[in-house]
């Protein structure tokens, strides 16, 4: 992408024992034909043990959150507008929210949350080890990370780009920048697309890593950096935050790179990807439908059922259970405790400066799009 363009990109199945007893039998019916499907499924054996059998893969994870009552969530402490640790010892902001969307549809109490700062170098050993139940810690869901590190990516929560930041005035295109030292933090993506995008624009480069941004920022301050790159919100975070001001600091207008910051969870635990997963839609449908905090208990008298099936009511007398693992008022939790996604991007990154773009919903022009809750 070249400089100044604009981007524009692009269950163990959970039984809940109810009184009413349709509801069972079309349940055991839905399981029986689930087991007729899977059966079917010759030569796929890897689908039938996992996301093949919808709600019935793994589910350990699901079960010990439930237990616990709490939801170990990977995150950060010092990334401004995205996961600070606050004074009085709680989390503030927007990933820090999306760990609190989790814990409010899957156990009905936003604060039911563990934030657990973990170094960029250390999240995917975390999440493998089960240190953390799920990484809400701006991650980048790229192929390999898919592949190799025994993580299964959900829903991004934030699309997002990676760029540089200079000293203002210094340079005003990375073409300017050939034979310079480039500051990142290591074990990220932004490591190898430095090094790619300066190849790929015929400049030499050194890359110099540092284990966290407050490193990357002592030597930045003390010189040795010509540029700070990482992905752009964290950079506009970090700029609105400088100890110097944000004037003293310029992100150059190119983004080289695509960065979709993604909720992961472990491999092998399709029950507990789904119920992450479709927390994370309900902050999403629910802005498509303007259903807010604010709002949320006027449309459970909403005539659309629609509406009415993804916040838990009852529709011709019974409550959708998609077999998600996931409590029937899960969405009405998540909206009512936290809010839509416009209103978590709102609280944390509009004052930021940073706009929707392509966090924007599908019917705004942008990439957010919930499948339907039926
Ligand atoms: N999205 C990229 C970068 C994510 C990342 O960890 N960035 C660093 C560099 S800004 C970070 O979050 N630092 C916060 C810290 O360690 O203080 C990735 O997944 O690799």
């Amino acid at each position: 992408m070249g400089e100044g363009q604009e981007w524009a990109v692009d269950g163990e199945v959970s039984i809940v024992l109810t009184k009413n007893s349709k509801r069972l039998l079309a349940f055991l019916v839905a399981l029986v034909l689930v087991a007729a499907a899977c059966s079917d499924d010759s030569g796929d054996d890897e689908a039938a043990d996992g996301d093949g059998e919808t709600a019935g893969g793994g589910g350990e994870v699901l079960a010990s959150v439930t237990d616990a009552n709490v939801i170990r969530c990977g995150t950060r402490d010092a990334l401004p507008g995205f996961a600070v640790l606050q004074d009085d010892g709680s989390h503030q902001g927007f990933d820090s929210d999306f760990c609190r969307v989790i814990a409010a549809a899957v156990l009905g109490d936003a604060e039911a949350v563990e934030h657990v700062d973990l170094e960029t170098d250390d999240r995917f050993t975390a999440l493998q080890s089960g240190e953390v139940d799920v990484l809400v810690r701006n991650t980048t869901w790229t192929a390999s990370r898919d592949g190799v590190e025994g993580a299964t990516f959900l829903q991004p929560n934030f699309y997002d780009g990676q760029g540089m930041m200079v000293a203002a005035g210094s340079y005003e295109s990375v073409d300017d920048m050939g034979g310079t030292v480039i500051c990142v933090a290591s074990g990220t993506t932004t490591e190898g697309n430095v090094a790619s995008e300066f190849s790929r624009r015929g400049l030499e480069v050194e890359v110099l890593s540092f284990e966290n941004t407050d490193l990357i920022q002592e030597a930045f301050i003390g010189g040795r950096c010509d540029g700070w790159s990482a992905d752009r919100s964290q950079l506009t975070g970090l700029r609105s935050a400088f100890p110097d001001g944000p004037d003293s600091l310029t992100i150059l207008p190119a983004t080289f790179s695509k960065e979709p910051l993604a909720p992961a969870v472990r491999d092998g635990d399709a029950a507990w990807a789904a119920a992450v997963e479709w927390a994370v839609f309900a902050t999403i449908q629910a802005e498509e439908w303007g259903i807010t905090s604010e709002n949320v208990d006027s449309f459970l008298e909403s005539d659309d059922p629609n509406i009415q099936r993804f916040l838990g009511v009852e529709v011709d007398g019974a409550v959708l259970d998609p077999g998600l693992g996931l409590p029937a008022d899960y969405a009405y939790q998540v909206v009512k405790q936290v809010g839509n996604y416009g209103e978590i991007f709102d609280r944390h990154l509009t004052p930021l400066g940073l706009e929707r773009g392509v966090n924007s919903l599908w019917l705004d022009g942008g990439l957010l799009y919930a499948p339907p809750y039926k």
